[in-house]
């Protein structure tokens, strides 16, 4: 019997394939998507270029003039994308940057979100940190400028951060290529459910609790396929202008993907978001 063509060109030792990746064209075969978040300048895209090489593809966040960078490189057998984030304080979509970075955190649905902190001000970037554990738990902190800190002798107790955090903090020293290796090796055991993470959220007080148990379930009834409805319901009683117009007009269900049932599209609008 003669032997079948070969399908496609996804085989990793295929020449094309290698080609077209050197090449830095994006190759859409992948089996995990990695989002680096991080305030500006603390080394995401030395984290990002250390980790991809060539494997490289720049464009632009569709519909905005924001540069987005990803690449893809290999770890333990599995094919990795990591798409390098805009350098951001928050998430609280204050600027075009911060709403790239959350929409993708929460909508993009990354396997693992890498949140680049800075170890020689560490207190700055954990607001950041802070954000990114409201809206996912699989999250690692990499904890970069190490050879910094440790020039500037800031000691920084990483294992406790990690405990009161929730999640793993990795140190590394990026542009040393220092802590690389346990970065991917601690994302790979995330990803593969290892690594159990417990992250800091926001405990509130009462008032705050009751609202948001009571928020909650209007807005999953109101928006069937809401991801995070518990982080929508945070932002709402915090009074974010913003993500109450994307949902009202539907654009955070249009991000998530969810898409509304026939019946859900004629109604308007499913709920009043009047909360007082
Ligand atoms: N000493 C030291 N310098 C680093 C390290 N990582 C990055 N840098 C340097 O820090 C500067 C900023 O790094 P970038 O990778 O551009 O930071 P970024 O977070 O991508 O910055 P934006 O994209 O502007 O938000 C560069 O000069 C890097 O060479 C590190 O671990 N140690
Ligand atoms: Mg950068």
């Amino acid at each position: 019997m003669a032997p079948k063509p070969p399908s496609g060109h996804h085989c990793e030792s295929c020449a094309l394939h290698a080609h077209l990746v050197q090449m830095g064209i994006q190759v859409d075969d992948w089996d995990y998507v990695v989002g680096l978040a991080g305030n500006p300048n603390v080394g995401k895209s030395t984290v990002f270029n250390a980790l991809t090489g060539l494997k490289q593809h720049t464009g632009n966040w569709p519909g905005k003039t924001v540069v987005r960078a990803e690449g893809g490189f290999e770890f333990n057998g599995k094919r990795y994308k990591i798409i390098d984030l805009p350098g951001t304080y928050s998430l609280l979509s204050a600027s075009v940057d911060e709403e790239i970075a959350r929409d993708f955190i929460l909508f993009g649905k990354p396997d693992c979100t890498v949140v680049v902190v800075d170890a020689t001000v560490l207190e700055r970037n954990l607001n950041l940190v802070l954000q990114v554990l409201e809206i996912t738990d699989r999250v690692v902190v990499c904890l970069n400028l190490m050879d910094e800190a440790r020039r500037k002798g800031i000691d920084v107790d990483h294992r406790a951060l990690a405990r009161d955090l929730g999640v793993p903090v990795v140190p590394t020293a990026a542009r040393l290529g220092e802590g690389l290796g346990l970065l991917m090796r601690t994302v790979a055991e995330i990803i593969e459910g290892q690594t159990q993470t417990t992250p800091h959220r926001i405990t509130g007080n009462p008032d705050l609790n009751r609202a948001v148990a009571e928020l909650v379930p209007l807005l999953e009834a109101a928006y069937p396929g809401l991801p995070n409805a518990r982080w929508v319901a945070m932002r709402l009683l915090d009074g974010d202008y913003r993500i109450r117009q994307a949902l009202e007009s539907g654009e955070l269900l249009r991000l998530a993907g969810a898409g509304q049932s026939p019946e859900r599209k004629a109604e308007e609008p499913a709920l009043s978001l009047e909360v007082t």
